[in-house]
């Protein structure tokens, strides 16, 4: 390849997501990214995409307030004492011993509590023969920058045996505390590693 083709062949690459293998015979595509490592892809375009409210919360189709594209997800209202997660998706099935990575955008705009320090974190929660097994946090929503959207992510692996499945939550990660808040979730997806 020459020089200038080489170029041409990473523009085109970070551009479509694909490679182009150029040759005096002709062009041909290999795929280079990664959409078949996306085991789901929560980006609100297509509706709530099975995401629903915990307790006194509310899920809305947000239009206004979006990562990217046209839609998200808000998450707005009081979350009690005695409850863990504020919204959850539905849940997804998973691969036995695969590493993922979970990863995603949330913006928190008001957070109030009887509590001193509420905190709100994106959560995993993985399944084993359809029972709880356990969680995997991202870390905590900085509510030093209310207002803007973050980037959080969390890596784990499936356990090697069994039926594994997951879902998504926004959480507290307490059941003894109170919290009422207004935030918005774009762009949560899980890939393989
Ligand atoms: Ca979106």
């Amino acid at each position: 390849m020459k020089y200038d083709v080489v170029i041409i062949a990473i523009l085109v690459t970070i551009v479509t997501g694909y490679f182009y293998i150029t040759s005096e015979y002709g062009v041909s595509l290999v795929p280079s990214n990664p959409a078949s490592r996306t085991l789901v892809n929560f980006t609100f375009e297509d509706g709530m995409q099975g995401w629903s409210p915990i307790s006194n919360v509310k899920v809305l189709h947000e239009t206004d307030v979006v990562h990217s594209g046209k839609y998200a997800l808000q998450v707005k209202g009081d979350s009690p004492i005695g409850v863990w997660a504020v919204a959850t998706s539905k849940h997804v099935q998973l691969k036995n011993n695969t590493p993922y990575r979970f990863s995603g955008w949330i913006k928190v705009d008001s957070i109030s509590s009887a509590d001193a320090s509420p905190k709100i974190y994106l959560k995993v929660g993985m399944y084993l023969d359809h029972k709880w097994y356990r969680n995997f946090y991202s870390k905590e929503y900085d509510l030093g920058h209310l207002g803007s959207w973050e980037y959080v992510s969390a890596d784990f692996r499936s356990p090697e045996e069994g039926s594994v499945d997951f879902n998504v939550n926004v959480d507290k990660r307490t059941s003894t505390k109170d919290v009422y808040l207004i935030s918005y979730i774009d762009d949560l997806r899980i890939e393989t590693l």
